[in-house]
C-alpha cells in the first residue's frame, strides 16, 4: 500500500463512471480523474481539467479504462474445509437438497468451521479476499452462518471484521444465524429460531459485529413464519435485513422481506409475479447469484425480464461458499450473469458496482465514479468495459485503488 498523498490526477484514461441515466456505462472518453486523500474530487474530459490540478502528481494510463471498484455484495467466504466430495455425489445423481437432508451440505461446513480456530479461518479468508482484490474488488459482504452456535457465529463475524483491516478492502458483515438447522436442534426449528433471536443476535448487536441480518427461507432452511421472526428481531436492533429467497422453490420469502424494507433479496430463481411486484414497490435490490445456479445445474431462471420491466435494480454477486458456489471470482460472475441469465454486459457491470452498492446500503459512498464518493476504483487493460463481461482468463486488472490507497 502506498500512503495517501494530497492530490493525484489520473489521465489518458477512459471512464465508465456507471452513473445511471447518462451515456451507456456512464462513459467519458479521454478523461481524467482527480483524487484528494480518500475522495474523488473531479472527473470529466481531460480537456476540461481545471488548471488548479496542473501541478498535482499525474499518472498517465495510456488509454486504459477506469471503473468503480467492484463490489461483491453476497458471499459466505469465511469457512473451513471443502466439499468436492458432494460435487462427486451430485454428478452421480444426488441433489443438493438430498445431501443437505442427509446431514451434509451446510452442516458439513459447520462441522469444519466449528473445529477451526480464529487464525486458521482468518488466513483462508484473507486468501479468498486477495483473489477477489486481484480482480478489482474493493468491497465485499461476508455472512456468518457456518457456526450455528454462539461462539462460532461470533468467531466468523470477528474474522470478517479483522480481515477488513488486513486486506485494505471494505467489508460489510451479515449475521446469518438462520442458515440451517444445527443437528442438536433436530425437529425443533422454532426453538432454534428462538435461540438465534434471543441468545445470539443480542450479543452480535451489542458487539456491533454485524451490519445486517439474513436468513435462508427455503424448504431445507426456514419457513416464512420462522423467517419473519428473524426479520422482526433484526428490526428491534435497528439492523437492516436481506434474505435468501426463492432459490430452490417459491416460499414467498421475497415479498416478506420486501415488507421489512429489505436492502436486498437474493437468488430469486423461483420468484413469481407477485414477488416481483413486492420487490419493485419496496425498492429492494434483486441480487442474482449465477454461480450457484450454474454449479447446482439449476434450470429455473430468475425472472430477469420482469425485474427489468418493473425497474428493479439488479445486482450480481459470487455467493462464494464451499457448497453451492465455490468460485472466488466476480469477473466470472459477470460472464455467467450475461450468458446464463441474459443480462447485458452493462447490466452485469452495474450489478457489481452501482446496484451492488445499493444492496449494501452504501450507495452514497461507493458504486459509481462520482465526485464526493470514496476513491475506490480499478484501472483495466481493456478496450471497452463490455470486455470485462465478455471474456474470462488473463486477468485484465491493472491497478486497484481503495480509499485512495493503491492496493495493486
Ligand atoms: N444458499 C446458498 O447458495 C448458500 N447458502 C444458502 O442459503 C449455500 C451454502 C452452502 O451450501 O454451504
Ligand atoms: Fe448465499
Amino acid at each position: 500500500m502506498t500512503p495517501l498523498s494530497a492530490t493525484r490526477v489520473w489521465r489518458n484514461c477512459n471512464l465508465a463512471t456507471m452513473q445511471a441515466g447518462e451515456t451507456p456505462y456512464g462513459i467519458v472518453e479521454d478523461a481524467a480523474l482527480v483524487v484528494e486523500g480518500d475522495r474523488i474530487v473531479w472527473t470529466g474530459p481531460r480537456s476540461a481539467l481545471p488548471r488548479a490540478y496542473a501541478s498535482a502528481s499525474h499518472e498517465g494510463l495510456a488509454g486504459r479504462w477506469i471503473t468503480p471498484g467492484l463490489i461483491d455484495c453476497h458471499t459466505h467466504l469465511v469457512y473451513a474445509g471443502q466439499r468436492a466430495g458432494e460435487f462427486e455425489q451430485r454428478q452421480q445423481g444426488a441433489s443438493y437438497a438430498d445431501i443437505a437432508r442427509a446431514g451434509g451440505g451446510i452442516l458439513s461446513t459447520v462441522r469444519a468451521t466449528r473445529a477451526a480456530d480464529e487464525e486458521t479461518l482468518l488466513q483462508s479468508t484473507l486468501g479468498r479476499l486477495a483473489a477477489l482484490r486481484r480482480e478489482g474488488v474493493t468491497t465485499v459482504e461476508i455472512k456468518s452462518g457456518y457456526g450455528l452456535d454462539l461462539q462460532t457465529e461470533l468467531r466468523m463475524l470477528r474474522v470478517a471484521r479483522s480481515a477488513a483491516a488486513t486486506s485494505g478492502l471494505h467489508i460489510e458483515t451479515t449475521f446469518l444465524g438462520a442458515h440451517t438447522l444445527p443437528e442438536n436442534y433436530r425437529d425443533r426449528a422454532d426453538d432454534y429460531i428462538r435461540f438465534v433471536c434471543e441468545d445470539v443476535l443480542p450479543v452480535v448487536a451489542h458487539e456491533r459485529l454485524a451490519d445486517a441480518v439474513d436468513a435462508f427461507c427455503e424448504t431445507i432452511g426456514f419457513d416464512l413464519q420462522q423467517t419473519e421472526r428473524v426479520l422482526a428481531a433484526a428490526r428491534k436492533y435497528d439492523l437492516p435485513v436481506k434474505l435468501h429467497a426463492e432459490q430452490l422453490s417459491n416460499m414467498g420469502g421475497a415479498a416478506l422481506a420486501a415488507r421489512y424494507g429489505a436492502l436486498s433479496v437474493d437468488h430469486l430463481e423461483y420468484l413469481d409475479p407477485a414477488g416481483v411486484s413486492a420487490i419493485a414497490e419496496s425498492g429492494s435490490v434483486a441480487v442474482l447469484l449465477p454461480g450457484a445456479f450454474y454449479f447446482l445445474r439449476e434450470t429455473q431462471l430468475p425472472p430477469v425480464a420482469a425485474l427489468r420491466e418493473r425497474g428493479v435494480p439488479i445486482a450480481v454477486a459470487s455467493d462464494c461458499n464451499p457448497g453451492s458456489s465455490p468460485f472466488v471470482s466476480l469477473l466470472l460472475m459477470l460472464n455467467m450473469g450475461c450468458v446464463l441469465f441474459g443480462l447485458t454486459p452493462e447490466e452485469a457491470l452495474a450489478g457489481v458496482t452501482r446496484n451492488a452498492a445499493r444492496a449494501l446500503g452504501l450507495d452514497a459512498e461507493v458504486g459509481t465514479l462520482t465526485v464526493g464518493k470514496r476513491a475506490d476504483f480499478v484501472v483495466w487493460n481493456v478496450d471497452h468495459p463490455a470486455q470485462l463481461a465478455a471474456q474470462f482468463g488473463p486477468n485484465p486488472c491493472y491497478r486497484v485503488v481503495a480509499r485512495g490507497n493503491t492496493l495493486i
